[in-house]
C-alpha cells in the first residue's frame, strides 16, 4: 500500500534542485511503497523560495524553517542550507521526530557532527547524509569488486578532486551560491566540500583512515563579501593535499583544489592491490577500469601478451542500479546518483535495514576532515580516531 513521504526541504540551491528531482522521479523508477510529496520549502528569501516552489511543485513556502519542522504534515526534513545551519536544523528536526536527510559535509566540525549524531540516535529517527557518489553505478561496482575479494592485499589508494571555478580574484565570497567560499558559512574550503566526498568513497572502499598529514593553501588572500560588500580575508582552504594511512596497512594520497585550470569536477580514484587494481574518473562516469592480475575462480595469474586494463561500460542490468533504467549500452546521469541515494534510503525504511551513510558513518568522514585541517595547521601527523 502506498505511503506518503511528505518532504520539507530547507534551502533551495543547486542541491535543492538535485534532491527535488529525486523525490519527483522516485516512483517512476523504483518499486517502493513510499510516495514523496513535495509539501514545503523553507528559505529566508520569500520570492526566491516561491519561484523554486513553483518550478519544482512544492505545495507551500515558509520563510522560517522552524515552521516546517513544527508542521504536522511533514515526515522528512531535507537540509540543503549552508553547512553553518546543518546542526541546528538537524537537531530540531530529530527532536520533532522527523526523518532527517542532510547534505554533505554533515557539519562544520566533529563537535557539531557528534551532537547531531547523538540527536538522531536518541530520537530514533531514520537519517542519511547525501554522499551521492557512492550511488554512481561504476563506484558501486568498484565496491562489489572489492567485497568479492578481487583486489587482494591493498597497497595504494589515490584520490583527486579538482575544480577551477575560484581562480579569478574578483569572485566574491559569501551569499547565495558563493557561501562555499565563506568560512563562516562553510566551515572549510575544499576539505569539507570536495575531499569529504573522496574520503567517504575511500573509507567505503578501503576501510578506515587512521592517520593523516596535510598541507593546505589559500591562493587568493582577500575577496569582496557578496553581502556586506567589504573586502575581507579569505580563510578557507583553496587547495588541500594529504597523505593517509589506512587501517588495512595501505597508503593513500588525496589532492583537492579549486585552482586546477580546465578541471570542472575531476573526481577520480585508483586502488592498487596485489591481485588487481581499480580506477574511476567522474568525467567518464559510466566506466570502471579494472586490471585483473589474479583470476579469482581459477586462482591463476593472468599474465600474457593480452593482459591489460579492462574498461567496463557499467550499463548492463547486472550492474548496480542499472536494472532500473534503460537498455544495456545506454547511460544515466549525475541526477540519478541522488535518485539512487533516495531509493536506497526508502528501501532502508521499508526493509528495516537502515541506509548508509547515516549520520554516524558521516561523522567518521568529519573526523578525517577535521584532522586533515588540524594537521595542515600544525604541520604534524594526526590520528583520526576513526574506528569503523
Ligand atoms: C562544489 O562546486 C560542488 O558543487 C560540491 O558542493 C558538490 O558536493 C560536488 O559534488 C560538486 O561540486
Amino acid at each position: 500500500m502506498a505511503k506518503q513521504l511528505r518532504v520539507g526541504m530547507i534551502g533551495y540551491g543547486f542541491m535543492g534542485r538535485a534532491h527535488s528531482n529525486s523525490y519527483k522521479r522516485l516512483n517512476d523508477f523504483f518499486d517502493v511503497e513510499h510516495r514523496p510529496v513535495l509539501t514545503a520549502v523553507a528559505a529566508r528569501n520569500q520570492q526566491k523560495a516561491k519561484s523554486f516552489a513553483d518550478q519544482w511543485g512544492y505545495e507551500r513556502v515558509e520563510t522560517d524553517w522552524r515552521r516546517v519542522i513544527a508542521a504536522d504534515d511533514i515526515d522528512l526534513i531535507d537540509i540543503v542550507a549552508p553547512n553553518r545551519l546543518h546542526k541546528e536544523i538537524a537537531i530540531a528536526a530529530a527532536q520533532a521526530g522527523k526523518m532527517v536527510l542532510c547534505e554533505k559535509p554533515l557539519a562544520m566540525n566533529v563537535a557539531e557532527a557528534e551532537e547531531m549524531t547523538a540527536a538522531v540516535e536518541k530520537a530514533g529517527v531514520p537519517n542519511m547524509v547525501w554522499f551521492n557518489y557512492r550511488r554512481v553505478p561504476a563506484i558501486a561496482l568498484a565496491k562489489q569488486v572489492v567485497d568479492e575479494g578481487r583486489i587482494g592485499r591493498p597497497f595504494h589508494y589515490r584520490a583527486t578532486y579538482l575544480q577551477d571555478w575560484t581562480i579569478a580574484e574578483d569572485v566574491p565570497q559569501g551569499g547565495a551560491g558563493l557561501w562555499r567560499l565563506d568560512i563562516a558559512d562553510a566551515g572549510s574550503g575544499v576539505t569539507g566540500d570536495l575531499l569529504a566526498h573522496s574520503i567517504d568513497t575511500a573509507m567505503w572502499l578501503n576501510g578506515p583512515i587512521t592517520r593523516v598529514t596535510a598541507k593546505t593553501e589559500t591562493f587568493v588572500k582577500e575577496r569582496k563579501h557578496a553581502v556586506s560588500g567589504e573586502v575581507q580575508p579569505v580563510s578557507i582552504d583553496d587547495a588541500c593535499m594529504f597523505l593517509a594511512e589506512f587501517a588495512n596497512g595501505s597508503l593513500g594520497t588525496f589532492e583537492s583544489t579549486r585552482y586546477a585550470r580546465g578541471r570542472k569536477n575531476f573526481n577520480t580514484f585508483e586502488l592498487n592491490g596485489a591481485d588487481g587494481s581499480l580506477y574511476f574518473d567522474l568525467e567518464e562516469p559510466e566506466y570502471l577500469q579494472y586490471f585483473e592480475y589474479l583470476q579469482k575462480q581459477s586462482g591463476k595469474k593472468i599474465e600474457d601478451h593480452l593482459t591489460g586494463w579492462r574498461k567496463i561500460h557499467v550499463t548492463n542490468s547486472e550492474h548496480p542500479y542499472m536494472d532500473r533504467y534503460w537498455v544495456p549500452g545506454t547511460t544515466i546521469g549525475y541526477e540519478h546518483t541522488f535518485l539512487n541515494a533516495l531509493a536506497d534510503f526508502v528501501i532502508g525504511l521499508e526493509t528495516g535495514k537502515p541506509v548508509q551513510p547515516d549520520f554516524r558513518n558521516a561523522l567518521q568522514t568529519q573526523k578525517v576532515c577535521d584532522m586533515v585541517l588540524e594537521s595542515a595547521r600544525t604541520g604534524e601527523w594526526r590520528q583520526t580516531g576513526v574506528d569503523r
